[in-house]
């Protein structure tokens, strides 16, 4: 029976070892609650680091135990983990992700390291793997993993989903590696991010530094396609009300109460990170004592800090700043009964959680970056009788979702001074119609939704993605068609010309046909009647085709050329009045677009920016589209919107009005037709319905078929002419 994968950095489990003994400690982190409904179930697996680096025969057993509890290990060494986690990961992406770009570092042996760290991943994936599993890889640190898998099992169903935010593009494009990362995690086919900004950003970073273009939020790789999404995280709701609400959580809170004394607290809970804009929380809460002395004595910052990567310089040099500012604020502010911060480094049980959500009133959680954060929702969660006010950041994801808290921009220290004030004074009324609707969100929005949702959505693009790539000319086609190329006694060819029969080139006029394509057409031309029908210009298909003995169309169709006689102009142009016109508006877009260019031909007009800046050049050719189009009305125009060209022509000329006119009087048995762009669609149309028609490239088409790219072409050209 097929199984699901899930695939993380760490299990949801971690080994340590007391007295030499190995002991398994669950996680309680939310994505391990969430996921526990689908890896606990059947013959499910999750596959991830343990947490420990072991010797070989402690691996074999640790194997076996894990084996028990449907999980399997990827075992990383010392050196993997310092390198590829503390190294690339946490030292170049993590702080890329955040926009801490100060703190980013590129080594090449990270690098390396991050690259090895990532096969292993796929090693131990490829392991377990069965014909029609499905694998959801987790986070930044296994990017690679969805294309190495995907390069060897091309149609596994493979998800992504990433915690942390994706970056600006401006961001993103520094980090030397981009193009690889982005490969990478395109070799999945379903890729998750918590905002519809981070998908975005992902999206831009696609088109401008991977070259693949996109339509909403989907992309064509070879041919696959790719769903980027904004699928929100939630928690499990009523574990934390349940917690929250339990004897246990009640009892410490009164008893920690009692302790503490009246001061009205303000919880801060994160890991510690730079990210998580703990200084600036301090800094802030010293702020507001000083400009509103009368809460002194009556109001605490409750800091929670769970140590983490505390190995790494920055986050040592962190942990050393918030003790400072712990230590300066409860100098300048404490009395003998008067705490203004109680500082916690280390983690606690979920009941003591529970507590804390409790007995503070106001939650304060200003990251200055955050994928999601939880905690936020773990405390509106926990806040039963539905009083309490979040001040949240805006630079948390979970800011688009709750936008009845008090939103801060982390940076404005008077921002976040006034909200402690107003969080403070908020009357109960309004704390309890904000705290509900927030309650209904998370509610709504739970971790076992988020499961349900991106499985769906996986398995559904998968569908998608079957239903549409039926029309690929797999090998048996292809057999069968070069049969029937072969029988047939009088068949004819048409064949666009750049993209079809020759990759793009930088400079048009550098397409001249190269050896092996010359050897083809040669052959071709010996077999079968050849028609290239480009847009390309009369002298230039005739300079680099004629020795071909075969048909040319030049200006899609504005002039013909057959095999060995003279050229001739299509009998239905006008007069080229309307080119002066067009050709002030095409100037006056050149003028405006740096690297843009116009081609002049007999009968039609053509602005090339294939050099322009990527978003410059796509922002343009819409506008000048459009432009175009209302200067046409009534003119006998068409504005054609081609590969990086915006072609202005007479709409009397098409290529499949030259296709069908080349056809009359043809006796012909087998009729087949190759192109890769907008005008090449004409052609496919046009041809009678038993005519095959073959579209280069990704897209919808009104071709029967389609292959990947011109060199597909050449080889099936080659298979045709080839001697039995
Ligand atoms: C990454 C992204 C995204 C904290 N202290 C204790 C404890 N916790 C639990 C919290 C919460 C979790 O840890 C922290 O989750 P966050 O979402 O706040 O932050 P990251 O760890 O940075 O997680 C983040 C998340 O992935 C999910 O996609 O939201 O943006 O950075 O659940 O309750 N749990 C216990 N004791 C503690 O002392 N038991």
């Amino acid at each position: 029976m097929a199984k699901t994968i899930i695939v993380s950095n760490r299990l949801p489990i971690r080994i340590e070892k007391e007295d030499g003994q190995k002991v398994y400690k669950t996680s309680e982190g939310g994505l391990a609650t969430g996921l526990g409904s689908i890896y606990k179930e059947g013959n499910n697996i999750w596959i991830g680091w343990p947490g420990i680096s072991l010797s070989h025969e402690e691996e074999e057993e640790v194997e076996k135990e894990l084996i028990n509890r449907n999980m399997r290990p990827v075992f990383l060494t010392e050196h993997d983990v310092d390198e590829f986690y503390l190294g690339f990961s946490n030292q170049t992406l993590w702080p890329a992700f955040h926009y801490f770009i100060h703190h980013m570092r590129f080594k090449d042996e990270e690098w390396e390291a991050y690259y090895n760290a990532n096969r292993k991943f796929a090693d131990a994936i490829s392991k377990w793997l069965e014909p029609d599993d499905i694998i959801w890889v987790h986070d930044y640190q296994l990017m690679l993993v969805p294309n190495m898998l995907r390069k060897q099992f091309p149609n596994v169903t493979i998800g992504f989903f990433q915690h942390i935010p994706f970056p600006s593009y401006e961001v993103f494009r520094m980090i030397p590696w981009r193009k690889k990362l982005l490969n990478g995690v395109l070799g999945a086919d379903y890729i998750g991010f918590h905002t519809y900004d981070d998908m975005r950003h992902f999206l831009s970073s696609c088109h401008r530094l991977a070259g693949y273009s996109y339509e909403r939020n989907q992309i064509l790789v070879k041919n696959r396609l790719v769903e980027a999404d904004s699928l929100p995280m939630g928690i499990d709701y009523d574990k934390y009300l349940e917690s929250a609400t339990s004897q246990l959580a009640k009892a410490k809170e009164i008893s920690y109460r009692d302790s503490l004394g009246k001061q009205e607290l303000i919880l801060s809970m994160d890991r510690l990170d730079y990210s998580k804009g703990i200084p600036g929380r301090l800094q802030a809460f010293d702020k507001f004592l000083e400009k509103y002395p009368e809460y002194q004595g009556r109001v605490s910052l409750f800091l929670i800090v769970v140590p983490s990567r505390d190995q790494v310089e920055s986050y040592k040099a962190l942990k050393e700043q918030v003790e400072f500012l712990v230590g300066h604020v409860n100098g300048k502010y404490g009395t003998i009964n008067y705490v203004p911060v109680h500082f916690y480094y280390r983690s606690f049980p979920l009941d003591d959680l529970s507590a804390f959500y409790r007995m503070c009133k106001i939650a304060m959680i200003t990251p200055k970056r955050d994928g999601m954060n939880l905690v936020c929702k773990e405390f509106i969660a926990s806040r039963e009788n539905e009083d309490g006010v979040l001040i949240l950041s805006e630079m948390a994801g979970a800011s688009k979702e709750l936008s009845d808290a008090i939103l801060v921009n982390p940076n404005d220290e008077n921002e976040m001074v006034e909200a402690i004030k107003r969080a403070l004074e908020m009357p109960l009324a309004e704390q309890k119609r904000r705290m509900k609707i927030m309650q209904g969100t998370v509610k709504k929005y739970t971790i076992f939704q988020w499961v349900d949702l991106f499985m769906n959505n996986l398995k559904d693009l998968k569908e998608r993605q079957q239903s549409m790539a039926t029309k690929r000319l797999d090998d048996e086609l292809k057999n069968s068609i070069t049969k029937d190329f072969k029988k047939a006694k009088n068949p004819i060819i048409f064949l666009d010309y750049d993209g079809t029969l020759m990759p793009f080139n930088e400079n048009p006029d550098d397409c001249a046909p190269d050896a092996e394509l010359s050897q083809i057409l040669h052959q071709l031309a010996v077999k079968a009647k050849v028609v290239v029908i480009s847009g390309r210009k009369a002298a230039t298909l005739e300079e680099w085709l004629d020795e071909f003995n075969i048909d040319l169309i030049a200006e899609h169709g504005i002039k013909t050329k057959r095999a060995g006689a003279k050229w001739e102009v299509n009998g239905n142009l006008q007069e080229d009045s309307w080119k002066n016109e067009a050709r002030d508006i095409l100037e006056f877009y050149i003028q405006r677009t740096p690297g843009s260019f116009l081609e002049e031909k007999e009968h039609t007009l053509v602005w090339h920016y294939r050099k322009v800046e990527k978003g410059l050049g796509d922002l343009r050719s819409s506008e000048l589209s459009s432009h175009l189009k209302h200067f046409m009305t009534n003119k006998g125009l068409d504005v054609i919107e081609g590969d990086h060209v915006v072609e202005v022509k007479p709409s009397v000329i098409n290529k499949g009005k030259a296709a069908i006119e080349r056809l009359k009087g043809e006796k012909t048995d087998f009729i087949m037709a190759f192109g890769d762009d907008r005008t090449d669609e004409d052609t496919f149309e046009a041809l009678p319905n038993d005519a095959l028609s073959v579209k280069v490239g990704s897209g919808f088409s009104y071709a029967k078929y389609a292959v990947e790219n011109n060199e597909e072409v050449r080889t099936l050209l080659e298979k045709f002419v080839m001697e039995e």
